[in-house]
This record gives C-alpha cells, structure tokens and sequence, in this order.
C-alpha cells in the first residue's frame, strides 16, 4: 500500500528518491519548479537531459525521462512534459493524467520508492488548478491500486496554500 500525501513548500529540498520536474518537451530546463529544479540541482541535470536529447529527441507531451539529481539532496528527476491548457479541449485531461502514470512506471522501473510531484501544467502552462488537482489525485490512486508494491509514498509538493487546501480536501475521502 503506498501512502499518499500533501507538503507544502519547495520541492528541490525534499530528500526522496526521486522528484518529479515540469519541463518542457526541449528538456532546456526553463522558468518554475523547472529553473527551481535547474538551480539547486547544478549544471549536471541540464548535461544528462542534452544527452537524453541527443539519444532520442524531444521528449512528447505527457512521457517522462529520468537524470539524477545533481547537488539537490533527492536522488533522481523525472522530467515530464505536461500539456498546455487550451481550454480543455484538446486532450489536456489524458495528456495530464499521462504524466502522473509514465511518471510513476518510470520510478517503478527504476526502484525509486519514494516520489515528489509538484502541480503539472498549473504554472505557465495554464491548467486550472481546481481541474489538475482531482485528476491528479485520481491517476495516482489508480497507479498505486494498480501497483501495490512499487512505490512507499508520494507528495504532492504544492507551492501554494490554495493548492494546499485543494489537496488537502481531496485527500480527506
Ligand atoms: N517547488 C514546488 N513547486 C513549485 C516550485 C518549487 N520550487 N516552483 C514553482 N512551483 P510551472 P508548468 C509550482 O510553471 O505549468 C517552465 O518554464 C508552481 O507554483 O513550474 O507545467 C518549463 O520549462 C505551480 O504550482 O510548470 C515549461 O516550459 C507548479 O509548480 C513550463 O514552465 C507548476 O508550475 C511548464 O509549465
């Protein structure tokens, strides 16, 4: 059974195994928790999604890739994309849910046992937060029923007491 739980405050000084970064499908590293992930992590993290890069191109919308986590004291990134709201109707709410699960398959395939997510999408990309949150919840839920023993724990590192309230009303049932 794994825990699901919300904190409030900035995810780069969380000490999981993993955190979850929202990037943008060029891996370029950018503004948000993504320059936030960039700057406390060190240059390391940036080189290791050029590679990922140069492998296999741009990463698409909702898939997810894994570096390590630089000087931060986690000790992987799960870089996904999430979709940019346009209005909710051009896929957003599957593309969103696919960030939470690709996410979540990656840490499995990897071991990693303890993971961070921060809102996908609801910062410069502009999925309504009210809209993210049950879904985000729901496809974690899912995964987790799903999976039993692939992951301990997972936050919701939220950055804001309004998203906190969200998630903290969600997790009540
Ligand atoms: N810890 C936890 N959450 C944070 C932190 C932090 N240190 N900093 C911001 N947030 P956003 P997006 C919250 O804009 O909407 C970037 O330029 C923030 O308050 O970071 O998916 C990328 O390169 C919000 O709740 O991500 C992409 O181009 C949440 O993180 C684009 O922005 C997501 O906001 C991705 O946009």
């Amino acid at each position: 059974m794994s825990k699901i739980r919300v904190e409030c405050g900035d995810i780069t000084r969380l000490r999981v195994d993993a955190v979850v970064n929202a990037a943008n499908s060029g891996l370029r590293g950018g503004g948000g928790v993504d320059g936030a992930i960039h700057r406390a992590g060190g240059p390391s993290i940036l080189q290791e999604c050029d590679a990922i890069r140069y492998r296999q191109g741009c990463c698409p919308t909702g898939e997810a890739v894994i570096t390590g986590a630089g000087d931060m004291p986690s000790k992987h990134v799960i870089h996904t994309v999430g979709p940019v709201w346009r209005g909710g109707q051009s896929d957003e709410a599957s593309l969103l849910a696919n960030c939470y699960r690709n996410s979540l398959d990656l840490a499995m395939k990897h071991g990693l046992r303890t993971v961070a997510f921060p809102c996908i999408s609801t910062g410069v990309f502009g999925y309504p937060p009210e809209q993210a949150a049950p879904l985000a919840l729901h496809a974690v839920r899912d995964f987790c029923a799903r999976h039993p023993d692939a992951v301990d724990e997972v936050i919701f590192c939220v950055f804001s007491r309004a998203d906190e309230a969200l998630y903290v009303e969600l997790l009540k049932d």
